[in-house]
């Protein structure tokens, strides 16, 4: 489809043919901008230092990420939120630790301390984080039974946010995963995106792994950018603005 109104306004011929040869270097058919959307994923106080699953450094995301939304067609974010004795909590599992890993519905499970607990403190945004921008909060993890680390879906690749379906009927083709933490939440939903067919990038200045092990961040960017995922930094964005 051609969208170009200016042929209509067109009176002698040469106006018509420079109007029509100026309106055809544009490509208008539909779906073919590439429009591109930040994805911030679980800016909650409980992945901030001090909070149960800290990340170190975690709070020097929320700058980044404030002075990044406005560079996107379209801003959205994630927010764990499990129910009270959630499957992933080591104090469901009795006899079992923090960092011990279960199997938990035939899925490897990671035990982790209590955490973003549904209207706990610690489940809530940053208060530094602007919101004005952020267009919808997808809420994850709700099933007690099954881990969700990717804002689309859960860890079984069944329960669905709708985040999928959010973007593309907003002609989203391109996402930049920000946020925390960059060896869980981040990752898989970086990787979601691409298996969902998104060009996606994750920002390193604008991110903070859990670094359960120690190098947990360094193999996560790998397996990553083995993924097709592409690793960037905030001020490939942010070049000119101030
Ligand atoms: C997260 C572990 C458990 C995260 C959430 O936001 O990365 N990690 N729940
Ligand atoms: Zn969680």
């Amino acid at each position: 489809m051609t969208r170009c109104l200016a042929r209509l306004a067109c009176v002698g011929l040469l106006a018509c043919v420079s109007l029509l040869s100026a309106c055809s270097t544009v490509d208008t058919t539909p779906g073919s901008e590439q429009r591109s959307a930040l994805i911030i994923v679980d800016v909650q106080y409980d992945f901030l230092p001090g909070g149960a699953l800290a990340t170190a450094g975690g709070d020097a995301v929320i700058g980044i990420i404030n002075a990044l939304q406005p560079q996107f067609d379209l801003v959205v974010a994630t927010q764990d939120w499990h129910p009270p004795g959630h499957g992933s909590f080591a104090s469901s599992h009795p006899g079992h630790r923090v960092g011990e890993v279960i199997e938990l519905q035939g899925l490897r499970q990671v035990l982790w301390p209590d955490h973003a607990v549904q209207h706990s403190h610690g489940a809530q945004l940053a208060a530094g984080l602007d919101r004005q921008p952020i267009a919808r909060v997808f809420r994850k993890g709700q099933n007690p039974n099954v881990d969700s680390y990717s804002g689309f879906f859960d860890n079984g690749q069944r329960g669905d946010t709708g985040l999928q379906a959010y973007l593309a009927a907003r002609g989203i083709t391109r996402v930049v995963v920000v946020g925390l933490a960059l060896d869980y939440c981040v990752k898989y939903t970086a990787l979601d995106a691409r298996r969902i067919g998104l060009h996606a990038t994750v920002l390193t200045d604008a991110t903070r792994a859990v670094n359960l092990a120690p190098g947990d961040a360094e193999q996560t960017l790998r397996e990553l950018r083995q993924a097709g995922v592409s690793i960037g930094r905030s001020a490939d964005y942010l070049d000119g603005v101030r």
